[in-house]
């Protein structure tokens, strides 16, 4: 399993957290997708033989958000 942190500059409320967690979520070979909306901060927990962090990334702006590696 690999983990990796993004900023998300623009997510502002649970309802924005929700949204991208559950984007994310649906990503095979994504374990757990966990926003912390006050840090700003998406970190994801994820097997990288299934799904590459362009992915997840591409995942955050379908929920309509921005990811930027930390
Ligand atoms: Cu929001």
């Amino acid at each position: 399993m690999n983990k990796i942190t993004y900023q998300v500059p623009d997510m502002s409320c649970a309802h924005c957290k929700a949204k991208i967690e559950g984007e994310v979520n649906k990503l095979n070979g994504v374990q757990e997708a966990n926003a912390d909306v006050d840090k700003k901060r998406l970190m994801v927990t994820f097997d990288e033989n299934t799904v590459q962090s362009e992915n997840i990334e591409e995942a955050v702006s379908e929920a309509g958000y921005t990811a930027e590696k930390e």
